[in-house]
């Protein structure tokens, strides 16, 4: 039956709906129906490019047929299992792919739901590994402005975005490096030239509070729900070393960077940086099941694997840690990323990508252009008085004009499956030339 806005407001009201205008949007809701390959369909029959992989997740694109006939035979086979105590074979062989896949050395898997679970849990087996060595003094954490690191209460204390965290306490312990979104790399094609420096920021907070005090720093190697902000040259490799001389875990958010969007499985491998933690979510199932998984070195892991075998080491988990339907999901994504060489795909196109996107530099309202792997954003100068209208009208114009783009604030985002072609990238950003010639 078709949604409009005039039927029984039951059934529009009743979904409060997540990081959403909710009454503007069910005034004039905008519904999608289906999706297949790079392409949505909403509800009045408007094919729609997908330009942000649903929400950075589905990078092999959508409706794999290898991933719905996975999932439909291990809901016959072993719909569910518990995790605690029991196993099933489908967790141990995604685990053990996952830690071929991941940086040298991260080879150890816990399971999560979602990328908030994932971060969540990553702080948690920072502060338990210190305390297992000894160090209980290490209660500290150390994010960065405009991070985003999901809505526990532990990823928005760490989280760097203040709409986030404004309505809600956050853990005490926490300080802030500062972003490297510097004025002077405007419009900066891959990685900015300025801001390594800002590394040495960890070095600040250590004397501020104690290098001892410091459990963890974690950053997204490249920040993406703040609008896509590329590492500067070297800044990644000096926030390794500031860590490793504070005796500080460092953890990479590669909930979006991860599985393949910067054109690598992760972005570690591609800047050759490794964390000693390491969140995912999102892509590692193609978006399609719900889920996560934290990667974790081997010694970090270990230093739990103390005491008597019969204890259990870490007491945290989730209902669904491992879920055998989301486990079978994600083993056909990989083959899916694998076989058609998804994980890499994005450097090949990277080229194409910067300069389909750097060709709107002097397109109205534009103040910004960012992009590295197949991630990219256009800043928009922000109406009067009136901060996020200009970013909604161009959502609302792209749609019409046939492409789904992510706007937070007056930032527009852009992430397509990793299935793209150069000619749907042409179309893309030809259709978000003519929006902002469009809107006023
Ligand atoms: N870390 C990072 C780096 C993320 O991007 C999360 C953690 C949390 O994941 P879950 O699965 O709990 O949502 C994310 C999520 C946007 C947008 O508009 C991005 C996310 C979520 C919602 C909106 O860019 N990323």
């Amino acid at each position: 039956m078709p949604l409009d806005a005039a039927r029984n407001e039951l059934d529009l009201a009743a979904w409060w709906m997540p990081f959403t205008a909710n009454r503007q949007f069910k005034d004039a809701p905008r519904i999608l129906a289906s999706a297949s390959g790079m392409f949505y369909e909403t509800e009045g029959g408007r094919k729609v490019m997908d330009a942000a992989a649903g929400l950075w997740c589905v990078n092999a694109g959508h409706a794999r047929a290898e991933i719905a006939d996975a999932v439909h035979r291990q809901l016959m086979q072993l719909d569910y299992a518990p995790a605690l105590q029991m196993g099933h074979a489908g967790g141990f062989e995604l685990a053990a792919r996952l830690a071929r896949l991941a940086p040298a050395g991260l080879d150890r898997v816990f399971f999560t739901n979602s990328g908030s679970e994932s971060v969540d849990t990553a702080l948690k087996i920072a502060f338990a590994y210190h305390r297992a060595r000894g160090q209980g003094q290490r209660t500290k954490l150390i994010g960065r402005e405009r991070g985003y690191h999901g809505v526990g209460f532990g990823g928005i204390s760490v989280g760097g975005l203040v709409n986030n965290r404004r309505m809600f306490p956050t853990l005490p312990a926490v300080d802030h490096l500062r972003h490297t979104h510097l004025p002077q790399n405007a419009f900066s094609r891959g990685l900015p030239e300025h801001g390594a420096d800002l590394a040495d920021e960890v070095d600040r907070l250590a004397g501020l509070h104690g290098g001892e005090t410091i459990a963890a720093v974690i950053v997204e190697p490249v920040a993406g729900s703040t609008g896509v902000l590329p590492p500067p040259k070297g800044y990644l490799e000096r926030l390794r070393a500031a860590c490793d001389r504070h005796g500080a875990l460092l953890i990479f958010d590669e909930v979006i960077t991860g599985f393949g969007r910067v054109g690598a499985p992760f972005a570690a491998q591609r800047f050759g940086v490794t964390p000693d933690i390491m969140t995912t979510a999102k892509g590692v199932s193609n978006g399609v099941v719900p889920m996560g998984a934290v990667f974790v070195k081997r010694e970090v892991h270990d230093a739990f694997m103390q005491g008597p075998p019969e204890a259990i080491e870490f007491f945290h988990g989730y209902t669904y840690s491992g879920h055998p339907v989301a486990c079978a999901a994600a083993l056909a994504a990989l083959d899916i990323y694998e076989g058609a060489g998804l994980l890499t795909r994005a450097l090949s196109l990277e080229a194409a990508w910067e300069a389909a996107i750097h060709g709107l530099r002097d397109a109205p309202h534009v103040t910004d252009i960012r992009n590295f792997g197949l991630m990219g954003a256009i800043d928009l100068a922000p109406r009067e008085g009136k901060i996020g209208a200009r970013g909604y009208a161009a959502l609302v114009a792209a749609l019409e004009k046939g492409a789904l783009v992510r706007a937070t604030g007056d930032t527009l985002a852009f992430s397509p499956p990793l299935i793209v072609s150069e000619a749907q990238i042409g179309e893309l950003f030809g259709i978000v030339g003519e929006v902002l010639r469009g809107i006023d």
